[in-house]
């Protein structure tokens, strides 16, 4: 089967790092382009981490594109401080060398190129925000119709979402929160969106048994690996708290390698871009549609991540 190409926008936290590493693993993936957007993270270490791990586990072959887009409702900087601790980690500086180059131009117009040069459709694997899509859109339209779907964590339709912030209610899941004009804007096109929300992200908290296992197979580099950049996240132990940490995007890019883990429902819903709502996905019957994610096989899916990073 020939390689799926894939262009992979993310926002530099732990998940967002592990689910490059963890693409460059996949068969039949071709990478076509990485950028960064710092939502979820600061800018410099999430592309001097998502470098040094194209070098250390890639191929070669890619740049990382910086982004220069902003948003509405900036990102705790506890969390946005992870990116600092991957980009520290030894395993990724040993050689003291950083080969894979940054794109000279920024995030939006550099997946534009990495789209119009491919003659067949691209995937768009969003792990962030969506406000680098949304600008792309707006400047070339024409590359819609180039876009097989967006893959994106994002949303969700359960009562709680997981923003914390004052001035909110609670109902909005923080990719949206983010920058919910963005994600409006990309709900405006024909572009078919699977989208992997709260639902199934849930059923994939980072726990104790998890990393047990991965450090009794710390000996193999890719599951260290795993084992070095979950420390530096809490996990579930007792009770859920603002701060625990899920495999999110690690979920969302697993699906890519391997569908059968999880179920999908279609879904019409509206984005609410303003008020004490805003980042929320609702369902509506005039609403666009999407494909949700709504469950997964945990243990399939934790076997298959691990397994991914077993290759290295
Ligand atoms: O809402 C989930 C998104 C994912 O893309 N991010 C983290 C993942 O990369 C934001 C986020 C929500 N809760 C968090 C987050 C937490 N407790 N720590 C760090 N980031
Ligand atoms: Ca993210």
């Amino acid at each position: 089967m020939a390689n799926k190409p894939i262009y992979f926008n993310h926002d530099g936290g732990v998940d967002d790092l592990i689910s490059l590493f963890l693409l460059l693993q996949m068969d039949n993936v071709e990478l076509t382009g990485v950028s960064v957007i710092p939502a979820d993270c600061y800018l410099e270490p999430a592309v001097f981490a998502s470098r040094k791990i194209i070098d250390r586990f890639g191929n070669g072959g890619l740049d990382v594109a910086e982004s220069n887009s902003r948003g509405k409702n900036p990102f705790p900087k506890d969390w946005r401080m992870h990116a600092f601790y991957v980009d520290a980690l030894p395993i990724l500086n040993e050689s003291g060398e950083i080969r894979t180059p940054v794109a000279e131009k920024p995030a939006h117009l550099h997946m534009i190129d990495a789209i119009r040069n491919r003659d067949e459709k691209t995937t768009l694997l969003f792990t962030g925000p969506l406000t680098d899509l949304a600008r792309a859109l707006d400047i070339a339209p024409d590359i819609e119709e180039k876009i097989e779907k967006l893959i994106w964590m994002g949303g969700t339709f359960r009562e709680a979402g997981n923003v914390a912030e004052p001035e909110h209610d609670g109902t909005a899941e923080w990719n949206v929160f983010w920058d919910p004009e963005a994600a409006g804007r990309v709900w405006e096109t024909n572009i078919e969106i699977d989208l992997v929300a709260l639902e199934s992200t849930n059923q994939v908290p980072l726990t104790l048994d998890v990393r047990e296992r991965w450090a009794k197979e710390r000996s193999n580099i890719g599951v260290d690996f795993l084992g070095q950049c979950y420390a530096m996240v809490p996990p579930l132990v007792h009770f859920s708290t603002n701060s625990t940490y899920y495999l999110w995007d690690v979920l969302t890019t697993a699906t890519i390698g391997k569908k059968d883990l999880v179920k999908v429902e279609t879904i019409n819903s509206t984005v609410i871009t303003d008020g004490p709502s805003q980042g929320r996905t609702v369902e509506t019957a005039d609403g666009r549609p999407v494909n949700v994610v709504y469950d997964v096989d945990r243990d399939a899916f934790f076997d298959y991540m691990t397994e991914l990073a077993r290759r290295v």
